[in-house]
């Protein structure tokens, strides 16, 4: 499956990759800052505690320094305003819908299942289920899906860590992802907006399959009696 790793599983999808480092990218730095915060408090604790001080001593009485209130507030906002831009920019990349797609897939959700239509009169009920493994959505390797989400009953959010974003599935309205795997495998995902009774059923899996085990899928999907 997806595989076990610590955080997030491993991207295999260019714009999962993005996301992942996205999130590397700004964790790193709020590492940083939370560590040098905590590491000045403790300083700061330590260095001038009570203890260490002469009896009734009273700290120097500091009101206001033009310069630092500036700074202070200055500062947070041009890095809230970076974190912005940075993923701004990412989720443009990712939830943009794509016109050099080499197939396209209706994806839509219901209470409780996802319905994915490829366009040629295959579609792939997976059906939810909270006791065994659903029908898995069959991609291509190599080749580059768009996805275009709909809703039939309530909004539902369609979300596999290892391939993109949450995008969600809404009822009159159309959302765009895309996906594009190297590697043949299957991946897991779950609905990731509570919509009803069974929402935990609805499982999410991807397979991805070399070319010439696709086709053979796809003309077996054609035969099998609708
Ligand atoms: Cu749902």
């Amino acid at each position: 499956m997806g595989g076990l790793s610590p955080i997030f599983p491993n991207p295999v999808s260019p714009n999962g990759q993005g996301i992942y480092t996205t999130y590397e990218g700004i964790s790193v730095v709020a590492i940083i800052v939370f560590l040098g915060v905590e590491a000045a408090l403790l300083w700061v604790v330590l260095r001038y505690r009570r203890t260490v001080q002469p009896p009734g001593y009273v700290p120097p009485q500091v009101h206001g320094h033009t310069g630092l209130e500036i700074g202070w507030t200055l500062a947070p906002l041009a890095i809230v305003l970076f974190i912005a831009g940075y993923s701004f920019v990412e989720l443009q990349r990712d939830f943009q819908p794509i016109s050099n797609e080499q197939m396209l897939v209706v994806v839509s959700g219901h209470q409780f299942g996802w319905n994915y239509d490829y366009g040629n009169g295959v579609i792939v009920h997976q059906e939810g289920s909270l006791n065994s493994e659903v029908t898995p959505f069959v991609v291509p390797t190599h080749t580059l899906v768009k996805l275009q989400f709909r809703g039939t009953d309530v909004i539902h959010s369609w979300w596999v860590p290892a391939i993109s974003g949450k995008t969600d599935a809404v009822p009159g309205y159309d959302n765009f992802s895309w996906l594009k795997i190297d590697q043949p495998g299957k991946w897991r995902g779950e609905c990731a907006e509570l919509c009803g009774v069974g929402h935990a059923s609805m499982q999410i899996i991807v397979q991805a399959m070399d070319q010439s085990d696709f086709d053979a899928w796809m003309a077996k999907q054609k035969a099998a009696p609708k």
